[in-house]
This record gives C-alpha cells, sequence and structure tokens, in this order.
C-alpha cells in the first residue's frame, strides 16, 4: 500500500480506524460495559473501568486527533492527542483546569454565550480566573493586550459566533510563543476540513462535536485536541480526574457523523455562498456579513487561512442584519418553514436564530451591545437541502 499521506475526504472514513480485532467489524462496536476483568489485581488487557478507557470512545478520538493532524502515535498517547467529552462546554470547563487558580486568561471578545458565561460566571469565582477579552480580529491589539496583561491561556474562536469575525491563526500562535501562554482555537465554525489550527502551531483544538462534526442535530458532544505530548498527557489526566467524558452511544453516533464530514461541509460552503450572494440583494437585508463575501473585512484573511484541498471555502454560517428591529426579525423568524428556528447549528437540516434572545442571552447587556449582537441580528446554519429551496424559504419570509 502506498505511504502516501491520505487526503482529508479519505482521513474522515480512515482516519485512526481499524477492524475491531476481535471479530473483524468494520465499524467499532458500542462498548457498553462499564468495567472490564482482571486476572489478577492490576493485571488486565488495557482497559479497567469505561471512565478511563473506552473501545468505542477510543475510536472517535482517534478520529478526530488524525483529522485535526496531531502527528502523534499511539506510543506517545493512546488515542493519539484526542479526547472526547460529553459537551462542548464540557470539553471547554475540563481544557480550563490546565490552569492555576488565579491565573489570566485572554479571551476573543466574540465568542459561544455559554463560553462567555462558563468564564464570566463560573470559572472567575470558582477558579478566580481573571478574564480579559479583546478583538483578536485586530493582530495588534492582541499583541498589545497579551503584553498588558501576560495570560497563561489565550482562547481565540474562528469564526466567531455570531458576529463571523476572522482570528488570523498564526498571530494567536506568536503571540502565545511570546507571552508563554498555552493556546487554544475553538474550531467548531470551520470544522478541521477548512482550518487545522495545529498545523498552525496552536497548542490545543476544541470543538463543540453537537455542530458539524456529528452533524446530524442528534447528539451532544465535544472534544480536545493537541499535538503536544506533555498536554495530551495533561489533558488525559483530567479527562479522567473530572470525568466529563462523551459515553460510548454518543461516540458511535460521532464517528457516524465524522465519515461524512468532508462531503457535507463541501456542500455548506457551496450553498452558503449562494444563499449570502442572494442575500446581499435583498432590499430588506440590511447586512450580510459571510467571511466569502467581498464586503466582509476580513475577506482576505479568510481566504487564506480557510480552505477545502487547497482552495478558498468559507463555512456554512451566515449572519444578517434586517431593517427594522424586534418587529421585524421575529415577524421573519416565524415565517420561515424549512429553516429550522432552534438554537445549534452545522446540522444537516438548515437552522435559523436570534442570538440576542437565544444562544447569547448569557452575555451581559453592554457586552452584547458593544459586540452588535443586536435585536435585527439573525444567524442562519446553511444545511445540505437543496440551496433553491432555501432561497425560496427565506424569500417568502422576507416578503411577510
Ligand atoms: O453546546 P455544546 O456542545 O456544549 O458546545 C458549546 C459551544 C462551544 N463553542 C461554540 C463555537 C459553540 O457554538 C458552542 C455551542 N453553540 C450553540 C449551541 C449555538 O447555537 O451557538
Amino acid at each position: 500500500m502506498s505511504t502516501k499521506p491520505l487526503h482529508l475526504e479519505s482521513r474522515c472514513i480512515h482516519g485512526g480506524q481499524r477492524p475491531d480485532p476481535t471479530t473483524g467489524a468494520v465499524m467499532p462496536p458500542i462498548y457498553t460495559s462499564s468495567t472490564f476483568i482482571q486476572e489478577s489485581p492490576g493485571v488486565h488487557k488495557g482497559f479497567e473501568y469505561s471512565r478511563s478507557h473506552n473501545v468505542t470512545r477510543f475510536a472517535f478520538e482517534r478520529c478526530i486527533a488524525n483529522l485535526e493532524s496531531t502527528g502523534l502515535s499511539e506510543s506517545d498517547d493512546r488515542t493519539q492527542g484526542g479526547f472526547a467529552f460529553a459537551s462542548g462546554l464540557a470539553a471547554t470547563a475540563t481544557c480550563l483546569e490546565l490552569l492555576d487558580a488565579g491565573s489570566t486568561i485572554l479571551c476573543m471578545d466574540d465568542v459561544y454565550g455559554g463560553t462567555n458565561r462558563l468564564l464570566q460566571r463560573v470559572r472567575s469565582r470558582t477558579q478566580g480566573l481573571k478574564v480579559v477579552f479583546t478583538d483578536m480580529s485586530d493582530a495588534n491589539a492582541l499583541a498589545r493586550t497579551a503584553s498588558e496583561c501576560k495570560p497563561r491561556m489565550i482562547w481565540a474562536e474562528t469564526p466567531t459566533n455570531p458576529t463571523l469575525k476572522i482570528v488570523d491563526i498564526d498571530a494567536v500562535a506568536r503571540v502565545g510563543r511570546a507571552v508563554g501562554a498555552i493556546t487554544v482555537v475553538d474550531n467548531t465554525f470551520a470544522s478541521p476540513i477548512l482550518q487545522r489550527p495545529l498545523e498552525r502551531d496552536i497548542d490545543i483544538v476544541m470543538h463543540s462535536a453537537t455542530k458539524y462534526i456529528g452533524g446530524h442535530s442528534d447528539v451532544v458532544g465535544g472534544c480536545l485536541v493537541t499535538s503536544r505530548k506533555e498536554l495530551a498527557e495533561k489533558l488525559r489526566f483530567m479527562q479522567n480526574a473530572i470525568g466529563s467524558v462523551m459515553g460510548p452511544f454518543d461516540a458511535y453516533l460521532t464517528l457516524r457523523g465524522a465519515k461524512t464530514l468532508a462531503i457535507r461541509i463541501r456542500r455548506h460552503c457551496e450553498s452558503a455562498m449562494r444563499i449570502a450572494q442572494w442575500l446581499e440583494a435583498q432590499p430588506s437585508v440590511e447586512r450580510v456579513v459571510y467571511p466569502g463575501l467581498a464586503s466582509h473585512p476580513q475577506h482576505a484573511l479568510a481566504t487564506r487561512q480557510m480552505q477545502l484541498n487547497g482552495a478558498p471555502a468559507y463555512g456554512g454560517m451566515i449572519t444578517i442584519f434586517l431593517r427594522g428591529g424586534i418587529k421585524e426579525s421575529r415577524r421573519f423568524l416565524e415565517n420561515v418553514h424549512l429553516f429550522a428556528l432552534a438554537e445549534s447549528l452545522g446540522g444537516v437540516e438548515s437552522l435559523i436564530e436570534h442570538p440576542a434572545i437565544m444562544t447569547h442571552a448569557s452575555v451581559p447587556d453592554a457586552q452584547r451591545a458593544a459586540l452588535g449582537i443586536s435585536d435585527s441580528l439573525v444567524r442562519l446554519s446553511v444545511g445540505i437541502e437543496d440551496a433553491d429551496d432555501l432561497i425560496a424559504d427565506l424569500a417568502h419570509a422576507l416578503e411577510r
């Protein structure tokens, strides 16, 4: 067999995978056993207790490690630097445990509302974290703030939720090295098909696997992935010590979803581009934010940073500002039919939501206003339905 590295489409299906050694099953069975027999105390087949070791979870963990290009072997780390959790926030919470009490974390100003809530309303109290927010889409502001506040961790999200700002991943890695901080990128919106921050010297990638990786809105999960052996050792310890692991049924479903990730992402990107261009021509839409549009302030950076097999591709998320206020937004959101009015994103079906009332309600009012998450902002997750049908649905709702 050729030793040439596989392309991402093939890695989605084969990365980190092998037939089950006992039966030859091509897909890993769902191992539900919570415990494993020992011949003599401490003598076993490498599996003791399912929080620590689970075959099905390991299979998914090796898959995401491969897709994010950790480059670690199983002798470096049992699952090659991939770790799966019960949710995206469980992954984030475990990652924060790498920090000592009282540490400073420098965070992108626009992040998922739940990440903001965990930092400001939980960990600043229980862990004494000092949380500094900055707009990292301005690389100079990132460097300046980092040298002032000396963070132990830099938390970036790109594209951001929900305003789709782009953070220069190379700049985050560079600044992180300069100040000695652990760098983390929440890669949920792009997925490893479009960008792989570990290849750009980032320390840890985080995912809400609930979104594109799972891809079918039928499972909640999260991941942390690293290419640094010493961080993998710490994360392995934390995953087991804290225990918010992904269960075997969820690991099976998420692995199943990951098989079609590349083919789904290709379609999400194509349809989102068409829909973004169409939306830009609609008089009742004041502004369209999509990294693939020339009007996006960081279109050039997105073109460089987000690619599918070497060609620019910008993801499936679109943010729009409607003309009018809450009344107009409500009317539009009540009149879509194919787009489901619901939180979450990244599934095969199209979703639409109102961040100020829904996903980002927990962001303090003043911060939400400063970020521009207003009553007229609507977020779309473009699914893989026929794009003409999606456009017809939006056209009908905009006319009302
Ligand atoms: O929902 P959970 O799996 O715990 O993941 C949290 C999370 C982390 N990071 C990003 C960028 C996210 O978008 C999310 C979850 N977001 C939504 C539920 C949402 O609708 O935006």
